[in-house]
């Protein structure tokens, strides 16, 4: 008994927490404090790449380093005050790179440009969480605090929960698979926490107290992100093993540059970009300049509105080279999924 009252002690503190958060993102009146806007800076290329981190990490030098383009790099904290955006051309795609202002504890709160930078982060396909090899490793986990205050999940899939709210009928909780974190009365605390008195909730997973509040409060940004442990020019061989502990982590020296390669190859990979190359009637493909789409959204209909917005109007089909098909080349419709490097002919209607 006495267990099932301290859990749901937890979960009423978990929910309230959640709301709390919630309500500081909110603006409390028309035009003030501009909570959740981001740098103005226009997106541009294929995909968009941001460097979050604390004061002098070294964002700026990487992105000095990657991308060609001016960020002052100094010795002093806050150099950096506004959203700089360089192109770094990897693969025939076009990234778009941010350097952003470093962030401190509380930025998610409103300290400093905390919030214009985490706005801004939610923008990107990725994050690079820049971190100094000789600051202590805890800092890692105060920056991915100040973006999970921010609604953003780093490395995480969208839970596989349906929560659907009902005129009547009260909290209805089912669960395929054993629960340790939720149980009715834990789910009820919950709801009853966001005025949600009928709904019904039901679990593929072992769903945690947090994750059923995500969903709840919808909103929620899942990006891909990389640990950047920059300045490894400043440790020992023995200290750069342990860090090689760390999941999704990539070890750099921006100033000497040291495993730039490694890093744009690890961006790359978690942009988890197709490309298409399009070959025009009679002539050979154009290898240089790949149509790039998402891995989630890489439809020969896709591929078409990448091209023009009207494409898809005098699409009659399409023949295709690569590994979506079997034959070379295959006739396909506009729901056929392409896969990276495929070659691509589209027929118009006449
Ligand atoms: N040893 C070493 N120093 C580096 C490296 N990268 C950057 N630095 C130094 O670290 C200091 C801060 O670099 P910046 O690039 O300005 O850092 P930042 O993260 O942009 O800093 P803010 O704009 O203030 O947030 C400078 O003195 C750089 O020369 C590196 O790989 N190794
Ligand atoms: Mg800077």
């Amino acid at each position: 008994m006495s267990i099932e009252f301290v859990l749901l002690g937890v979960s009423f503190g978990q929910a309230k927490l959640a709301k709390l958060r919630r309500e500081l993102l909110t603006p409390t009146s028309k035009g003030g404090g501009g909570a959740g806007e981001g740098f103005d800076v226009t997106k541009s290329g294929d995909a968009r790449v941001g460097l979050v981190g604390f004061p002098s990490v070294g964002k700026s030098t990487l992105l000095n380093k990657l991308t060609g383009t001016f960020s002052e790099v100094a010795a002093y904290e806050f150099t950096t005050l506004t959203c700089i955006p360089g192109v770094i051309m990897y693969k025939g795609a076009k990234i778009q790179l941010l350097d952003l202002p470093g962030i401190i504890e509380g930025a998610k709160d409103g300290k400093g440009r905390g919030r214009q930078v985490i706005s801004t982060a939610r923008t990107c396909n990725v994050i690079l969480i820049v971190l100094d090899a000789i600051k202590p490793i805890t800092h890692k986990r105060l920056i991915e605090k100040e973006l999970e205050g921010f609604g953003i999940r780093l490395n995480k899939t969208p839970p596989n929960l349906t929560f659907r709210r009902k005129d009547k009928g009260g909290i209805n909780f089912t669960s395929t698979v054993t629960n340790t974190h939720l149980d009715l009365e834990t789910v009820k605390a919950i709801c009853s926490e966001y005025r949600i008195h009928n709904a019904d909730v039901s679990l593929r997973y072992d769903a945690t107290a947090d994750d059923l509040i995500d969903v709840i409060e919808g909103s929620r940004i899942y990006t891909p992100c990389i640990y950047v442990v920059n300045k490894i020019d400043q440790i020992t061989l023995e200290e750069l093993e342990i860090l090689d502990k760390l999941p999704h982590y990539c070890p750099i020296s921006a100033h000497l540059e040291w495993n730039l390669d490694g890093l744009l190859e690890k961006v790359w990979e978690y942009l988890d970009l197709v490309r298409i190359y399009t070959k025009p009637k009679g002539l050979n493909p154009d290898y240089e300049d790949p149509v790039i789409v998402s891995s989630k959204k890489k439809t020969v209909e896709d591929f078409c509105n990448r091209i023009h917005k009207d494409m898809v109007k005098q699409f009659k089909y399409a023949l295709v080279w690569g590994s979506s098909v079997k034959h070379k080349p295959q006739r396909v419709g506009k729901e056929h999924e392409l896969e990276d490097e495929d070659v691509v002919q589209i027929i118009k209607k006449i």
